[in-house]
């Protein structure tokens, strides 16, 4: 082959539609992939996750062999690796003398502005192509936020229904109404359990895989034993065939629901997949759509799915690319209190987070609601340090990426954006927690005392949160009923409830250097 195009191909972009594989001609390119050390451990990866990206790699670069591509493939114990993207692209220009690199757009900032490097370090044109993948384009989100006051994902939301045409009636919303969340709020029922998922025994790929992971990344968080992921496209196939037909017709009503030990509940469990290239979302929101027309699945849940995706998924990778490289520093709310350690070890009285991090532990996975409303909401209550609380989701999930994890725990979960992704922080006591799962029934904290040793913790930590924001939120009109609340406690009791928080939060030992950063 003559000077090839050379096609470097990211760990999470993992599609046969790609737009800088659709626009190449395999007899003339190489495409070049690379497992490098960098990005498994810039922050120290949750080994499923680094597990599930190599071999959804290695799966992936057997496909486009198979499909006619020449496929360069760097493992991670190549004698030669460099362990960076910078390096193992000189390399490869050496090997293949390229007369130009062509690669879609990374999904993350700090890869881009890798990328801008490359042109001159190589001395070769890089051609970066927009990622189609996503439905809205950078140019078609600007528009959108453009002079608008507020971005509110419900309006975006809309707007995305429209583009694709998905549960339309014409000019309207099928069923009359855009968004049928009312209806999927149902706390657990005595005994909810979700069915089994589909299991997906390691073949000898993924064998290999868990081997190197176990073996170079040992200090890292996670455990590797329930390893389940699915990590070619025909195993994502499978999950997502097993969703759409088991878990959606329910999915709605137990969408904010939280069982001890019921990881998965009826979720689709498909965002790492997804994320990583392996199923194509518009398809996905089609064929949850197909479900409902043949009466296999009610509206409230298929309108719900689908909003998550075309709506959510988009408006949020939206707002990243608005609002960085700022957001990654944001503290609108001047949050400094460091990550307790019990993050990573679980080991905390309190119920609902112990379960939380140990599926995270154990899955590189927990539920949304598990990670707003038990996690994330902690971390705003106790005013974490917002650098500190991303670090920690970017490490643990099987799905983080910055581009979707920042979004979701600076904006939606600390409101360290200052409101520019939601209106209003997600803060919630106990509660809350109460009514939507079974986790206080076996707490050693009792969720309705107030004040004290005993009481939940959440219940003083709301109204500290609430008191010592005042400058920043009380003015917001969605707080206006908490506030008015707080203002007719009398000062003895608001005071018991800010000496409670203030016992609570000295308790807290923050996390022991090394978890997330290698030198932290
Ligand atoms: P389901 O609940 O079944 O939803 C279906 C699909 O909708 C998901 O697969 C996902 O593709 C999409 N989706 C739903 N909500 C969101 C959202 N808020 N943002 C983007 N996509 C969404 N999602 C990630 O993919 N990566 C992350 O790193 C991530 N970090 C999060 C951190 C916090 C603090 C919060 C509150 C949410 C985060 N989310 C993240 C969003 C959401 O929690 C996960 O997408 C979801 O839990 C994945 O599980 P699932 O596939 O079972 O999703
Ligand atoms: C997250 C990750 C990990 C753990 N490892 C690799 C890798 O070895 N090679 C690779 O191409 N990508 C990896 N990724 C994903 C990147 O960190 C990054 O998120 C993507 O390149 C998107 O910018
Ligand atoms: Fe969590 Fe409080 Fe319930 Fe315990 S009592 S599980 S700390 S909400």
């Amino acid at each position: 082959m003559t000077q090839p195009v050379l096609i470097p191909v990211l760990g999470d972009q993992l599609s046969h539609r790609l737009a800088s594989l659709v626009g190449s001609d395999p007899a003339g390119s190489v495409v070049l992939m690379m497992e490098v050390r960098r990005e498994a451990a810039h922050v120290k990866h949750h080994k499923s996750k680094i597990a599930l990206i190599f071999s959804a790699m290695r799966h992936f670069a057997a496909e486009l062999r198979e499909a006619g591509w020449t496929v360069d493939y760097v493992a991670l114990d190549h004698p030669d690796n460099t362990g960076s993207f910078a390096g193992e692209l000189a390399r490869a220009v050496d090997r293949h003398k390229p007369h130009a690199l062509r690669l879609t757009e990374p999904s993350e900032w700090r890869v881009r502005e890798d990328v801008a490097a490359w042109s001159a370090a190589l001395g070769l044109p890089v051609e970066v192509l927009e990622d189609d993948r996503f439905l809205c384009t950078h140019g078609e989100f600007a528009h959108w936020a453009e002079n608008r006051r507020e971005w509110r994902m419900e309006y975006f939301y809309r707007e995305m229904r429209r583009k694709t045409g998905l549960l339309m009636d014409g000019d309207h919303p099928e069923g009359g109404r855009w968004n049928f969340d009312a209806e999927n709020r149902s706390g657990p029922s005595p005994g909810l359990r979700g069915p089994a998922l589909p299991r997906f025994a390691p073949d000898a790929t993924t064998t290999a895989v868990l081997a190197l992971v176990e073996r170079e990344f040992a200090d890292h968080f996670g455990a590797l034993g329930a390893f389940n992921w699915p990590a070619s496209a025909s195993e994502a196939e499978a999950a997502a065939e097993a969703f759409l037909s088991e878990r959606l017709p329910i999915f709605g009503q137990w969408q904010d629901a939280m069982v001890a030990g019921e990881d998965f509940m009826f979720h689709a469990v498909l965002s790492p997949a997804i994320n990583l290239g392996l199923l194509d979302p518009l398809d996905l929101c089609r064929r949850a759509e197909a479900e409902y027309r043949k009466g296999n699945a009610p509206l409230a849940a298929v309108e719900g799915f689908i909003r998550q995706i075309i709506g959510w998924r988009e408006y949020i990778r939206g707002v990243y690319w608005q609002t960085m490289p700022g957001l990654a520093t944001a503290n609108a709310l001047d949050a400094r209190r460091p990550l307790p350690d019990f993050y990573w070890t679980g080991a905390t009285d309190m119920a609902c987070i112990a379960d939380c991090v140990r599926t995270t532990r154990d899955n590189a996975y927990a539920h949304h609601i598990q990670r707003l409303m038990v996690l994330g909401n902690f971390a705003l209550l106790a005013g974490l340090d917002p650098g500190q609380v991303a670090d920690w989701f970017l490490v643990v999930y099987a799905d983080a990426f910055d581009w979707v994890e920042l979004p979701n725990v600076a904006g939606m979960a600390l409101f360290a954006d200052g409101g520019r992704l939601a209106s209003k922080p997600y803060a919630a006591s106990g509660a809350y927690i109460n009514r939507m799962s079974n986790y206080c029934a076996s707490c050693r904290y009792d969720v309705k005392k107030k004040t004290g040793p005993d009481a939940c913790p959440f219940n003083a930590l709301y109204w500290h949160f609430l008191d010592r924001n005042a400058p920043t939120l009380a003015a917001n009109r969605r707080l206006a009923n908490p506030y008015a609340t707080w203002r007719r406690i009398d000062a003895g009791k608001r005071g018991a409830y800010i000496a409670s928080a203030d016992a609570f939060l000295d308790t807290l030992d923050p996390a022991r250097p090394g978890w997330a950063r290698g030198g932290d």
